[in-house]
């Protein structure tokens, strides 16, 4: 019965894949049709093995594959209509030591865009919010941001969940410890939620979110960041997946115990390093 959990885990982890693709996809309710037909194998699978799982693995399960459909019926009714941007197209950097890519992933020549719901239509006047366990909440306008003295230029390798890594991509923006020292963590923070437009959120401890190579960055590669690629502010966190790297970032509110995410809660890694293939919980 192991090989019938295997096999539902795998099929969610398929729909999410084909779900992530649909915004940028000329159709993009179809492609959430293959992932409903996905998760109806998935249902049929679990419904068939009912009486030879235990209670608790069959709900969990069954809560999974629900939540995934309420989320494309959402995203039906959240049509997004955007391109993908021009000028990411560079082929993959030739000769690549093997060593570079985790176990599991392979090169990208493109650097997909992928994200559930819907790219903001209004990005003037961005700012973050620092909220939650600290001494004063703050919001930062994203014009203070981009003239800060801690704005750096980082390059770093980034790996998807879905098996793509992009290598050598260099970002430009400021990290996050210093704005969380303008914010002062009270003693209780250990983790952040970072919440990305339009509902999406991640979790982090407090020590990944300040990681050597993690930036607020609003450019990519020299050009600002393609609204599609999580412009004009997102998050990356280089060293986890790609899920935790949140776009159109909006707030990071630290929090005093690990409190799962979009994706988390949907059974992904509470963690997610590539290097250990933190894929599923
Ligand atoms: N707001 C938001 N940020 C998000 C996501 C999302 O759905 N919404 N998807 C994540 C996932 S799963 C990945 S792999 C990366 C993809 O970034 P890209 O579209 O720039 O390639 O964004 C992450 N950030
Ligand atoms: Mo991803």
């Amino acid at each position: 019965m192991a090989e019938v959990v295997a096999e539902v885990r795998a099929a969610l982890v398929r729909s999410d894949d084909i779900a992530k693709a649909a915004p940028g996809a000329r159709d993009p309710a179809a492609v959430r049709e293959r992932a409903r037909q996905v998760l109806a194998g998935a249902r049929d699978l679990l419904d068939a093995a009912r009486a030879h799982l235990p209670d608790e693995v069959v709900d969990e399960l069954s809560v999974q594959v629900t939540r995934r459909m309420l989320d494309l019926d959402g995203a039906d009714l959240l049509e997004d209509a955007h391109e993908p941007p021009p000028g990411m197209d560079r082929a993959p950097t030739r000769g690549v030591d093997p060593e570079r890519i985790p176990p599991g992933q392979h090169l990208t020549p493109g650097f997909p865009v992928l994200h559930v719901g819907s790219a903001p239509s209004d990005t003037d006047d961005w700012s973050i919010t620092v909220a939650g366990h600290v001494h004063d909440r703050i919001r930062i306008p994203l014009v203070d941001l981009r003239s800060h003295d801690a704005a750096v230029d980082i390059t770093r390798d980034f790996h998807c969940v879905t098996t793509w890594s992009r290598l050598d991509v260099t970002w430009t923006g400021m990290p996050v410890a210093p704005l969380l020292e303008q914010a002062g963590p009270k003693e209780s923070a250990t983790h952040a939620l970072v919440y990305g437009h339009p509902a999406y959120s991640t979790n982090l401890a407090l020590d990944d979110l300040t990681a050597d190579g993690v930036l607020l960055a609003w450019a990519v590669d020299g050009m600002d960041l393609p609204v599609a690629h999580g412009g004009p502010l997102r998050l990356v966190v280089p060293h986890l997946y790609g899920w935790k790297s949140v776009k159109w970032v909006t707030e990071i509110r630290l929090v005093d115990r690990e409190v799962p995410g979009y994706w988390e809660e949907r059974g992904y890694h509470l963690h997610g390093d590539p290097w250990s293939e933190q894929r599923l919980r």
